[in-house]
């Protein structure tokens, strides 16, 4: 699909229940607005286990794969998405390292958490991974196509 490169890449970025649970929302949405990423779907949502079975189904033989599977289920996420010019792979920069140990001070993993097992937050890997996970957590209606037209009267 063209409509999935370029300036209208588009990512699955989620905030695991030990973000919301430390009140992390509002900095990290912030991050994404600040580097110049446009919103384009939100909310929070108590994630069913199946949901999350499929969600990480690649990851389903591994030992800590029921782990996972509880702690993502420990409480509300939110589940975003996020539009713009090579946003996987820049929001996978800005997310740092899948261990928190290996995040450089300055992304959301290194700055905010410790533990691998409660790292804060997700993000898609690949194009190919964001357009399986966005359809897999949103409806096509949920998803907003905006412009920024109030830029006239900012001066
Ligand atoms: P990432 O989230 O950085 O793409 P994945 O897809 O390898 O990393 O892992 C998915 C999630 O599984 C991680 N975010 C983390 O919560 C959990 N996880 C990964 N490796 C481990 C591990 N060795 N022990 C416990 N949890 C892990």
């Amino acid at each position: 699909q063209s409509g999935w490169t370029g300036v209208n890449e588009r990512t699955f970025i989620a905030i695991k229940p030990d973000g919301v649970q430390r009140r992390l929302v509002g900095q990290i949405v912030q991050r994404f607005e600040k580097k110049g990423f446009k919103l384009v779907g939100m909310k929070l949502i108590q994630a069913t286990e199946g949901l999350l079975k499929e969600h990480y189904t690649e990851l389903r033989s591994k030992p800590f794969f029921s782990g996972l599977i509880s702690y993502m289920s420990s409480g509300p996420v939110v589940a975003m998405v996020w539009q713009g010019l090579d946003v996987v792979k820049m929001a996978r920069k800005m997310l740092g390292e899948t261990n928190p140990a290996d995040s450089l001070p300055g992304t959301i993993r290194g700055d905010y958490c410790v533990e691998v097992g409660r790292n804060v937050i997700h993000g898609s890997d690949s194009v190919e991974s964001a357009q399986r996970e966005i359809s897999l957590w949103f409806r096509e209606n949920e998803l907003q196509c905006w412009e920024d037209t109030h830029s006239h009267w900012i001066y």
